[in-house]
């Protein structure tokens, strides 16, 4: 079937208001980059009109502005699922003009599969090449396109000539049977390849191709400064310890890093430490930093969901794909965050909290326990399932007026029960096999900044009698004071005596 080219603006007339959209990608890679601002730009004339026009978003994870960004301004998101980090969509779900599911993104796919999230109208996926036959060879990232392909009534494509053909091999698209028919996912290391180069659709599906030529325009990193710096020092001095002391077997194991400013910092970390051996990566994001080590040769294979790479960097990647070639694989979100495959090859995860409480639980999501940041991302699905699962954030934000430690977290993302390791750039709390209590001392004395630790200390004073010896009445009083007076120092506990 010959494959018909439409205009973006005609491509956006196939879009409803209502609808349910499926888009490819996974952070800005593989986010389709012309179709939603003509659909942005539809919504924007329907309201001016007076008629309504919303759309419900799935896609792998955030995307990119032209997405996320012109869909929200344009007022057209009802709902939006399962990760985000696009200031105007931001805003848009804390004052509820927009509805937010935030979603363990292993488990998104499969949930719209069972038919829990509703309809899929429209799939738009970007891709580096189709055929008539609808075979599509995906871009910089896999996300969930093969079941929205899957699951949409139609299909349309943004081929963007800035990704090479040659990216063909470099995905392995492997969709599991869904119960009570599914097997498990035969992969025993970071680099099997167990599914197919390419999503395979029905062309009658495809509607139109539209032709683009546009970067991914992922942003740059915040350099690294003495405190990220140290946290990715800590990190690595004390993987190399666990690896000495044989908690880690001598071949080491894969490693899982979260994405962000903290997360560059912590591979680099990694890849500046004599003794931590080369390593393989089964993570989502293949970000700058990994790109690095696989030049120096300390990362020996990267699986992942997405390669989110600067302008400058991804321009390097593809004038050398044929190097690349055998040291990269892109799956779907489902492959590479999946809690069986994470527990099997015993994944070492690293992901960044927002604020953490003295005993151990994380919150990812929450800014003084309300405001949405991001999301959950795929940091539950390691966390829970990890060989050993770290958290590392800097013990203090905004200048020291916030702790990121604090007495009760005002939103729990990853319990007491799943997180073992938390670091900061003053040092790593290692609450393996240790009591609430326990937990308490050792946060205190090794991760809370100096300014906070006497205010802490003085906390656990505090506290009722009990395995976690919380005070309900005082609990909150960092957060109550900070929206008050915009800063967490000055809290009494004199006041709850
Ligand atoms: O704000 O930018 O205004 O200065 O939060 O913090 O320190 O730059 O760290 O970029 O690594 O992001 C948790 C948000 C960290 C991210 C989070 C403020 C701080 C700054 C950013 P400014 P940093 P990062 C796989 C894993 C959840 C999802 C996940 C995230 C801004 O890592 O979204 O783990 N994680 N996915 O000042 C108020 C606090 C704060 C605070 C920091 N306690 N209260 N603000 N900030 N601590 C990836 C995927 O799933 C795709």
């Amino acid at each position: 079937m010959a494959l018909k080219f439409i205009s973006a603006e005609e491509a956006a007339t196939y879009v409803k208001h209502g609808d349910n959209i499926g888009f490819s990608g996974f952070t800005a890679a593989g986010s389709p980059k012309v179709v939603a601002q003509e659909i942005a730009k539809i919504a924007e004339a329907e309201h001016e009109k007076g008629n309504p026009f919303k759309l419900g978003l799935f896609t792998g994870a955030s995307s990119g502005d032209t997405l996320d960004g012109a869909l929200s301004r344009a007022n057209a998101v009802r709902f939006r699922t399962p990760y985000q980090s696009n200031k105007d969509l931001r805003a848009a779900i804390n004052s509820h003009e927009s509805h937010y599911f935030d979603y363990h993104l292993s488990q998104l796919a499969q949930d719209m599969r069972y038919g829990f999230l509703g309809k899929v109208n429209v799939a738009i996926i970007e891709a580096a090449d189709v055929s008539e036959e609808g075979e599509i060879v995906l871009t910089s990232a896999v996300g969930i396109s093969p079941t929205v392909c899957q699951l949409a009534d139609i299909i349309i494509i943004e081929l963007n000539k800035n990704q090479p053909k040659e990216l063909r091999g470099f995905h392995d698209i492997y969709l599991p049977l869904d119960p009570p028919h599914r097997r498990e996912i035969p992969i025993y290391k970071p680099s099997d390849r167990v599914g197919s180069p390419v999503v395979k659709v029905d062309p009658k599906k495809i509607v139109g191709v539209v032709e683009t030529n546009l970067t991914d325009n992922v942003s740059p990193f915040s350099p690294l400064d003495e405190t990220t710096l140290k946290l990715g020092e800590n990190t690595a001095n004390f993987l190399a310890a666990e690896l000495k002391a044989g908690r880690i077997p001598k071949e080491f194991l894969p490693i899982q890093s979260g994405v962000g400013n903290i997360a560059n910092a912590v591979l680099f970390g990694l890849g500046h430490n004599p003794e931590i051996p080369a390593f393989e990566m089964y993570t989502e994001v293949i970000q700058d930093a990994v790109v690095e080590l696989i030049k120096n040769g300390q990362c020996k294979f990267a699986s992942g969901c997405s390669l989110t790479l600067s302008d400058p960097v991804m321009k390097e990647v593809y004038e050398n794909l044929e190097f690349y070639r055998d040291k990269f694989v892109l799956r779907n979100q489902e492959i590479t965050n999946n809690p069986e495959v994470v527990r099997r090859l015993g994944l070492i995860t690293i992901n960044t909290a927002l604020e953490a409480d003295i005993f151990g639980n994380i919150n990812s999501t929450h800014v003084v326990g309300t405001k949405m940041m991001n999301g959950i991302g795929g940091s539950g699905d390691f966390t829970r399932n990890a060989y050993m699962s770290i958290f590392v954030t800097p013990s203090i934000a905004k200048g020291g007026a916030i702790s990121s430690f604090v007495p009760m977290a005002a939103h729990v993302d990853h319990n007491e029960h799943s997180v073992k390791i938390i670091i900061t750039e003053n040092g790593v709390a290692d609450l393996r096999g240790k009591s609430p209590i326990q937990r308490a001392h050792e946060i205190i004395e090794n991760c809370v900044h100096p300014q906070y630790q006497q205010l802490l200390w003085d906390y656990l004073e505090l506290g009722q009698k009990g395995h976690t010896p919380q005070n309900l009445m005082a609990c909150m009083a960092f957060h109550t004071q900070f929206t008050k007076t915009g800063d967490m120092r000055t809290v009494d506990w004199n006041e709850f005596i």
